[in-house]
């Protein structure tokens, strides 16, 4: 007998549902556990990980420009989808037979188990909360496709009427979709209660610098509505970083090992390094990501200590050239040893605007470099150095296509007005920011229309390593569309280049031009 096709498409949908409630209840029992393990033993998390690890940087670069910081919510929400339509399909080959989908969840569960152990911080033992939320998942298809059984063509199951069983199997579906949603629910909480990297953050009283940085000067801030502030807030300071859960440090367990090409071998404690002479200093970060005009970039005071000394205190044997500094989570970055060891403020920090470092900015302890793109110089949650060769090691990102190398381009931005902004007839203040760290910027100069380049006036000077805010007055102009484009000279009498360059692999190049109309 051939049944109707409505049939046959509820059918479908009440297995595709089980299967759909199975893969639920693998991923939250296994969120839920994982509270109990490493960060990495929850399936999105090392799934996510290792996603991100095999982005080609092209991907990485879309992502961020397409997403901004959201690109994390947005491989999440990929993940998801990806899973509940394959476990749509698991519950359906389960109409068929159990024994035809059993196997594919023992698959997605080796998948997921392979991703947890390739983290850098896992174990076997954190293979635990997939393997119970596998168990937990086969039980849930099994109990669920027998009640969608029941729920077929009367006739097959005598004994019961049609509505009663389809109500049985709805309230089997909602009881587990339901229970999924708790145990996901219930798991972050755990995590977060048992997260004691936050509460030993807000404990701790970070000492007072031996040196203490200049106040930037008064002048250094332009008063134009929409200009960024001189010193970036920590909650506003852009974030970039792999890490799709923040790693979670417990300072008292923290260390940083300094080995390789060296004479002495060493590991220092966070007590040892809070107890050493910490210096201040105001230091402009910029990613390699950041597009021109971009907002990939931050001005900040760190608190640290000087990684020379560090260094020095390991003595490098001559013939090193580079130092590779691997975070908890698995990043590293290649960072030419002189820069580490010449008078710049290279510093090994723990506090950012006069606070312990925010967890997602690399607490307990990060690497802040002047000069030189964040992917080759300031990894967060930093717990190796190892000094060593170039042509023997490789960076995170090296590996994946970027240059080994990465000083910052010098770079210019208009931040007033904002592209496609409509500004008063008459008299208009435009703004922006430039930055040249460790070399400082001498002139700014913006171009109107195709008019001649003129200079800008330059905000009050911090220093050679943060970022300039310039303005330009400008008379007006007739109403309709115009363009701004802008362009900075360091001190060294470089002018920022008009040649376009994409950021991959050593940063992005090219005038801003800004489009705007008079009303
Ligand atoms: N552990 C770790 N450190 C890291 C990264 C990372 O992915 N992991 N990204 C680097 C990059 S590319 C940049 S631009 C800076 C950004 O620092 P922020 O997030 O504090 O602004 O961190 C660097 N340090
Ligand atoms: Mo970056």
């Amino acid at each position: 007998m051939n049944k109707k096709p409505a049939t046959r498409l509820r059918d479908l949908g009440v297995f595709g549902l089980s299967g759909f409630a199975a893969a639920a209840v693998l991923f939250s029992v296994a969120q839920l556990m994982s509270a109990f393990f490493a960060t990495a033993s929850a399936p999105l998390v090392a799934m996510g990980a290792v996603f991100i690890d095999l982005t080609p940087p092209w991907l990485k670069d879309f992502a961020i420009a397409t997403f901004g910081t959201n690109d994390k919510l947005a491989l999440f929400i990929s993940i998801g989808v990806v899973v509940s339509i394959a476990s749509v399909l698991i519950g359906i080959l389960a109409r068929r037979h159990f024994a035809l989908a059993a196997p594919i969840i023992l698959l997605l569960a080796v998948v997921i188990g392979a991703a947890v152990l390739s983290r850098p911080a896992t174990g076997l033992v954190d293979l635990t909360p997939v393997i119970l939320g596998t168990v937990a998942s086969l039980g849930t298809l099994k109990w669920l496709t027998k009640l969608a059984s029941r729920t077929r063509a009367p006739g097959q199951e005598q004994s019961e009427k049609p509505g009663s069983s389809r109500r049985n199997f709805l309230l089997g579906a909602t009881l587990a979709l339901v229970g999924s949603a708790v145990a996901t629910g219930v798991g972050r909480s755990l995590a977060t209660v048992r997260n004691v990297a936050d509460s030993a953050r807000s404990a701790l009283g970070l000492p007072v610098a031996k040196v203490l940085a200049d106040p930037p000067p008064a002048g250094a801030q332009i008063e134009l509505s929409g200009m960024p502030k001189f010193v970036t807030p920590n909650k506003d300071f852009y974030r970039i970083d792999t890490a799709l859960s923040v790693p979670r440090i417990n300072p008292s367990e923290w260390s940083l090992r300094v080995h390789g090409m060296v004479e002495k071998e060493f590991t220092i404690s966070f007590d040892e390094l809070l107890a050493e002479d910490l210096l201040e200093t105001y230091l402009t970060l910029t990613c390699v990501s950041n597009p021109v005009g971009g907002q990939l970039v931050g001005n900040a005071k760190w608190l640290g200590y000087p990684l020379r000394k560090l260094l020095e205190r390991a003595v490098p044997q001559a013939e090193a050239d580079m130092v590779l500094s691997t975070s908890e989570d698995g990043f590293s970055a290649s960072t030419p040893i002189e820069v580490l060891m010449d008078d710049r403020m290279a510093l090994l920090a723990v506090g950012m605007n006069g606070e312990p470092l925010p967890l997602e900015h690399g607490f307990p302890v990060r690497m802040v470099v002047p000069g030189l793109y964040g992917y080759v110089s300031a990894t967060k949650w930093v717990v190796d150095l190892e000094v060593t060769r170039f042509e023997d090691k490789m960076g995170y990102w090296t590996t994946r296509g970027w240059s080994d190398h990465g000083p910052i381009k010098l770079s210019s931005r208009v931040d007033v007005p904002r592209s496609f902004a409509s500004v008063p007839a008459g008299k208009v203040t435009l703004g922006g920011t430039a930055w040249a760290q460790t070399k400082g910027i001498s002139k700014v100069q913006v171009q109107i229309d195709d008019e001649d380049w003129k200079d800008a006036e330059l905000a009050t000077e911090a220093s050679l390593d943060t970022w300039r805010q310039w303005r330009y007055d400008w008379e007006g102009g007739s109403s309709g569309n115009h363009t701004v484009t802008v362009r900075a000279v360091d001190r060294e009498g470089n002018v920022q280049t008009s040649d376009k360059a994409d950021p991959v692999p050593n940063g992005a190049s090219g005038w801003q031009r800004v489009q705007f109309s008079v009303e």
